[in-house]
């Protein structure tokens, strides 16, 4: 029965909120006109990482879309699947540049480039930060497994000790429900059960925004932010 109800929705799009996918649908989009953006100076180790690497701290698309957006619901729980997040050290910059792990999951670092990195997290609370861990990984191919740092919900920064330009930022929650903004500024959030919710969305340029949702069966529940 299912294979007939797949087969007759590879025609009927909207058959995809009753195979339990996409219901939240997001768009954040820059307001006004968008800041220039130069790429970062690279101050050390140019032989490698050469002369500037990208600038990732505010990419805004075409249609103004602001991509690495990192959008979330609060107050819902959920099963979380994924128990680790992988942060690399590549190319003289941290890949992803932002993501989500999940609370209680494993923190994997790694280093993929020929030369010391030092990776240091700090959590952001209230304005202060604290270092929540500090690891030099000096050869490719080092790395290690923390399972301290994803202890409570909130936010991370990350930075390399040995490269100034080098960030990324990490949300820690108890919740699969959260996403991040591709290069159209869009995200999907998926199998939200029905109720409502507070949607946050946090960028490390332009800082946190929320609303109030609801969410029904069957319906998307589409989700503008602009944010300046
Ligand atoms: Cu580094």
């Amino acid at each position: 029965m299912k294979k007939i109800f797949m087969s007759v929705c590879l025609f009927l799009l909207s058959c995809s909120i009753a195979l339990g996918e996409e219901n939240i649908s997001v768009i954040i989009r820059y307001e006004g006109v968008p800041p220039k953006s130069e790429p970062l100076r690279v101050t050390k180790d140019e032989e490698f990482c050469g002369k500037t690497v990208p600038n990732e701290s505010l990419i805004i698309g075409p249609n103004g879309g602001i991509r690495n957006a990192m959008v979330y619901l609060k107050g819902v729980k959920g099963e979380i699947k994924e128990k680790q997040f992988i942060l690399k050290n590549e190319k003289c910059r941290f890949s992803p540049h932002v993501g989500f792990a999940l609370k209680g999951g494993e923190f994997l670092i790694s280093n993929e480039d020929n030369m010391l990195h030092n990776t240091h997290a700090f959590i952001i609370k209230n304005k202060m930060r604290r270092t929540a861990l500090n690891i030099g990984l000096p050869n490719k191919g080092d790395k290690i497994i923390n399972k301290r740092v994803f202890m409570r919900p909130g936010l991370i920064k990350v930075e390399c000790d040995a490269h100034e330009w080098m960030s990324a930022w990490i949300i820690v929650i108890d919740h699969p429900y959260a996403a991040v903004t591709d290069e159209n500024g869009k995200a999907e959030i998926n199998n939200v059960p029905d109720g409502e919710y507070e949607i946050v969305v946090f960028h490390e340029t332009l800082g946190e925004y929320t609303k109030k949702i609801k969410v029904e069966a069957g319906k998307i529940t589409t989700v503008e932010f602009k944010m300046k």
